[in-house]
């Protein structure tokens, strides 16, 4: 049971912020003014918005290379994140990491991350150093199916069990590692009963409900600040977009999976859909109140666009600062 009501109005918002800045980034790409390459979380919005939802500017999360949602839910500026897309100096990490890189210390992201399973350690670690310091900070990563097959995954939950520390993991299962089925190169149906095997808690929770996801973050996330422990949530959610922008032209279509199923998950799973349909129900927003709230957020992504592409973008010299790498050994006489 939950303490808290679901914030339904703030949740909606994010999904929806997190879905146009995403549409505008595509389109970006598509129109060859994104460089780099680019991994979208259309679908997958209620992940992200919910578990945010239920943490403070001094929790950490850790993401991943699909994390854009996961930075805009924990308060990264629209703005800078789009000049970080555009490899702009106005960008969080300067223009320097891309769309894989982004990170805000300022609101507790501590980055998203192109090393699949890379966010999870540093999750832990995070939550370590939040224990030694005596805060009742938290921290959750985000990562997906095939992260959850990787040996950083299974050393950290061990980690974060025995030493009973404040992180929660969040496995976003979207069906698919790149172009596999996660089924394929995974013995089990669901994430969320490894979790037994380090003996904290694992829920299945359905990724496409931002209150069910809300529901579940938030008895987690009070249960590690209370200093009780890890839990595993996986969130079964689906993604409507290939797993990177351009990836129809190289393939020649959807080659992994049925354009059928995309369809069908986009008509009965999408959580702006089934997001707008609870606010209508509940008489929290009427059809007008919904399209002047699409239309404030259109607003803030076209001026985060403007932002960026006004943003010059970092000299060659730039590209030597900022760095944390050793100084090269002086040489021997
Ligand atoms: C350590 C590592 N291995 C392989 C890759 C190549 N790679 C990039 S994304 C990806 C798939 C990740 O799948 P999943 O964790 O399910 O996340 P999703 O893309 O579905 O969000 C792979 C294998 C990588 N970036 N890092």
């Amino acid at each position: 049971m939950t303490s808290c009501q679901p914030p339904l109005l703030a949740l909606y918002r994010t999904m929806l912020t997190i879905r146009r800045f995403e549409e505008r980034a595509s389109a970006l790409y598509l129109a060859g003014r994104l460089p780099g390459s680019v991994h979208l979380c259309i679908g997958q919005e209620a992940v992200a918005a919910g578990v945010c939802a239920t943490l403070r500017r001094d929790d950490y999360v850790t993401s991943t290379h699909r994390g854009h949602g996961h930075c805009l839910a924990k308060g990264v500026d629209p703005g800078r994140m789009m000049a970080e897309l555009l490899a702009r100096r106005g960008g969080s990490c300067k223009g320097k990491g891309g769309s894989m890189h982004i990170a805000d210390p300022s609101v507790g992201l501590l980055g998203a991350n192109g090393i699949v399973g890379g966010g999870i350690p540093m999750a832990v670690g995070a939550a370590l150093s939040a224990q030694l310091r005596g805060t009742d900070q938290v921290a959750v990563c985000f990562f997906g199916d095939g992260a959850g097959n990787q040996g950083t995954f299974h050393e950290s939950l061990n980690l974060a069990a025995i030493w009973k520390l404040p992180v929660v993991f969040v496995c976003e299962n979207n069906q698919f590692t790149e172009l596999t089925y996660y089924r394929d190169v995974t013995a089990v149906d669901d994430f969320a009963i490894r979790a037994s095997g380090y003996g904290i808690p694992g829920l299945l929770v359905d990724g496409q409900d931002v209150v069910a996801v809300y529901e579940a973050a938030e008895a987690a996330v009070r249960r590690a600040r209370a200093g009780e422990g890890p839990t595993l949530l996986e969130c079964k959610t689906y993604r409507f977009h290939g797993h990177m922008e351009g990836e129809r032209f190289v393939l020649g279509g959807n080659a992994y999976r049925a354009e059928q199923e995309i369809e069908r998950m986009r008509r009965e799973r999408d959580p702006l859909a089934l997001g707008a349909r609870r606010l209508l129900e509940l008489e929290l927003l009427d059809q007008a109140g919904l399209a002047r709230l699409d239309a404030e957020v259109q607003a803030e992504i076209d001026a985060a666009v403007v932002f960026a592409e006004a943003s010059p973008e970092p000299t060659g010299e730039e590209a030597l600062e900022d760095l944390f790498a050793a100084p090269p050994m002086p040489e021997r006489p």
